[in-house]
């Protein structure tokens, strides 16, 4: 019998024996004594005897998983019996089905099977949709524990918060100085006021690509091509556009301020000083912009002219992009590309004949300095598992892991160690990547090289598509950069002075000349577009809404109708009792309205954009200025009869 119901058992008989004695009227010797202490038949301290518990019971330790960031964390565990198990998620931007992805999934896999407890939620994440992405899933709770980022956007995606904390997880506290060590002088690219924003995993930069089938069928010799000169590789490059109008001799997106960079260093120019400033307005790379607009496009009239509207032969194929210039190259239609290592393996698989190398050394005879990023890992500091995502980190920039991806995918090692293993030392590809890589522009963290990119991609819009002087679009650029960062501005941004700045929302078109600002006269006819539209005249289409408000639950469907669209009858969009429709229109003044589902008027209860309400009988009626400001009634407003 279990010792609980037995104690119960004599329990009630002593109870009842106490109750017969006081049948027997004898008052003085029958009290009974309730005996404290534990009653709990599975404590280690149970007393049989006890009839009130007194809350003392003990009981053997509970063996569990004792760590709290664990995905089976056991509070009532005392005794930790090694079960922990961690749950992280994972985004990744390597490409699918790249090389750079099977070198990641068998880096995956090792850590999986040497890390058992883990269990990954790998996910791919374009790598342009990654920062943002990341950057709105941390401030929503929901952030990945572990990503991959490039170090030149750690700066920027650090800055923003949750509750004051930065969206990464600081990851100075957890590293040896061993570890440090390890990776050299790299790790500067992903400090930022002394915080370890991720752990560098590999190192890129451009470099030039040639395709030795199309060099060949030209006659063209590229047996000293890692040492030429930019003269040697610009004729090699006519040579090729010159045989065939099929063919080009070069394509890259030169439009890209990532593919500017090394051509602006090679001119001379800089988009930082040592110290991080921005110096795009500098003299120097004001300079080097205008050479390169002759260089490359042969504008204005007596540039050398790569491009096809240049006065020399086209050897630059107009429309490149990141896109299309990889398939051109393993197509045979032009004997160079200027591109990363990660392009690498795709152009391999391909079978086109060609090599790589270090592009050639400017007009000016210096090397060009490509841009030389890290990607790398990081850990959210909202992650609930931060020291197994640090561990994961870890092994993801690791040195295994930087050797695997050198073989396979031949990502550049940040470890130099990495370099001395024989598998990655023997490797031609990491070499001839490795020494364009040495003659580049190294990464900073700072937040800054994430206000670059935008303005300098707007600045060579600006001077190759819309014809701004390279001294205005520099001037741009760098207010632009400047505003971003929160810093003084270095350039007058209103040079005019008629009250509208160079960049932003609502820019002067034209900063030297105080006629031309947005919403400025603009007559049709003299060839200046001044007010600011990109046309002369003023572009007259107007976009904007009209609102029907109904009070009366029987209207079930609206219709819009007025003088903008000659009275032709549109459906409104419904969102409960309001409906809306988006309008096109020119500037002028119109009457308009609206019926029900049964053509029933809907009334003349207008009110105002800025509120006021009026019912005088007539349509509604707003204007739009020539400017795009509208005025009047925008909404009508439909009360059920009472
Ligand atoms: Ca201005
Ligand atoms: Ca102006
Ligand atoms: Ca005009
Ligand atoms: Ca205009």
């Amino acid at each position: 019998m279990d010792n609980k119901i037995l104690s119960l058992l004599l329990s009630m008989l002593m109870v009842s024996m106490a109750a017969a004695g006081c049948l027997g009227g004898d008052d003085d010797d029958t009290t009974t004594t309730d005996v404290d202490g534990c009653t709990d038949s599975t404590a280690t301290n149970y007393n049989p005897d006890a009839t009130v518990d007194d809350g003392t019971c003990a009981f053997p330790p509970v063996a569990g998983c004792m760590d709290s960031e664990a995905s089976n964390y056991d509070a009532a565990a005392v005794e930790d019996d090694g079960s922990c198990t961690y749950s992280l998620t994972v985004w990744h931007s390597y490409a699918l089905d790249s090389t750079e992805e099977e070198a990641f999934n068998n880096v995956i896999a090792a850590f999986e099977a040497s890390h058992t407890n883990y269990d990954l939620d790998v996910q791919y994440v374009p790598f342009d949709d990654l920062k943002p992405q990341y950057v709105t899933a941390a401030q929503a709770g929901e952030a990945p524990d572990v990503f991959r980022l490039q170090n030149d956007a750690l700066g920027e995606v650090a800055a923003n918060n949750v509750g004051g904390v930065s969206i990464i997880e600081d990851l100075a506290p957890y590293m040896t100085p061993a570890e440090l060590a390890a990776y050299g002088t790299s790790m500067s690219g992903v400090t930022v006021n002394g915080e370890i924003l991720g752990l560098p995993q590999s190192g890129d930069s451009l470099a030039l690509y040639y395709n030795k089938d199309v060099l060949d069928t030209v006659g063209v010799d590229y047996g000293n091509i890692s040492n030429w000169t930019f003269t040697e590789f610009y004729t090699a490059a006519v040579t090729v556009s010159m045989a065939s109008e099929n063919h080009w001799g070069l394509c890259f997106p030169y439009k890209a301020a990532y593919q500017f960079w090394p051509w602006l260093t090679g001119y001379g120019g800089s988009i930082f000083d040592d110290s991080g400033n921005p110096t795009i307005n500098s003299a120097s790379t004001v300079s080097a912009i205008q050479t390169i607009q002759l260089a490359l496009y042969g504008q204005p009239a007596g540039g050398t002219g790569v491009l096809p509207d240049g006065s020399s032969p086209a050897v630059l194929k107009a429309g490149c992009d990141w896109g299309n210039m990889e398939d051109m190259f393993k197509d045979n239609e032009v004997a160079f590309i200027i591109q990363g290592p990660w392009a690498y393996g795709g152009i391999e698989a391909s079978n086109v004949n060609f090599g790589h190398t270090v592009m050639p050394l400017s007009v000016l005879e210096i090397p060009f300095s490509p841009f030389v990023g890290m990607k790398g890992w990081s850990v959210s500091s909202g992650s609930d598992s931060k020291a197994a995502a640090v561990t994961l980190t870890k092994y993801l920039s690791g040195y295994d892991s930087q050797v695997e991806f050198a073989k396979t995918a031949k990502l550049l090692p940040v470890m130099s160690s990495v370099l001395d293993h024989p598998d990655v030392a023997s490797d031609s590809v990491v070499a001839g990547f490795g020494a364009q890589m040495a003659r580049g522009f190294g990464a900073p963290a700072y937040a800054a090289m994430g206000s670059v990119w935008g303005p300098v991609d707007s600045m060579l819009a600006d001077v190759f598509d819309n014809g701004m002087a390279p001294a205005d679009a520099a001037r741009k650029a760098q207010a632009a950069i400047e505003k971003a960062l929160g810093i003084p501005l270095t350039v007058d941004d209103d040079a005019d002075d008629d009250g509208y700045s160079i960049d932003g929302a609502d820019a002067d078109c034209n900063d030297n000349d105080a006629t031309v600002y947005p919403g400025a006269d603009d007559p049709e006819g003299d060839g200046i577009d001044q007010n600011c539209d990109g046309i002369d005249g003023v572009d007259v289409s107007v976009t904007m809404t009209l609102t029907v408000h109904t009070d009366d639950s029987s209207v079930t469907a609206v219709s819009f109708k007025g003088a903008y669209g000659g009275w032709a009858l549109e459906s409104g969009t419904q969102d409960g009792m309001m409906w809306t429709l988006e309008i096109t229109t020119n500037p002028g003044t119109y009457e308009w309205g609206a019926e029900d589902q049964d053509a029933n008027w809907l009334g003349t209860h207008c009110e105002d954009v800025d509120g006021t309400a009026s019912d005088d009988g007539s349509n509604c009626e707003f204007t739009v200025t020539a400017d795009g400001t509208i005025t009047g009634q925008t909404k009508l407003h439909y009360m059920a009869a009472m």
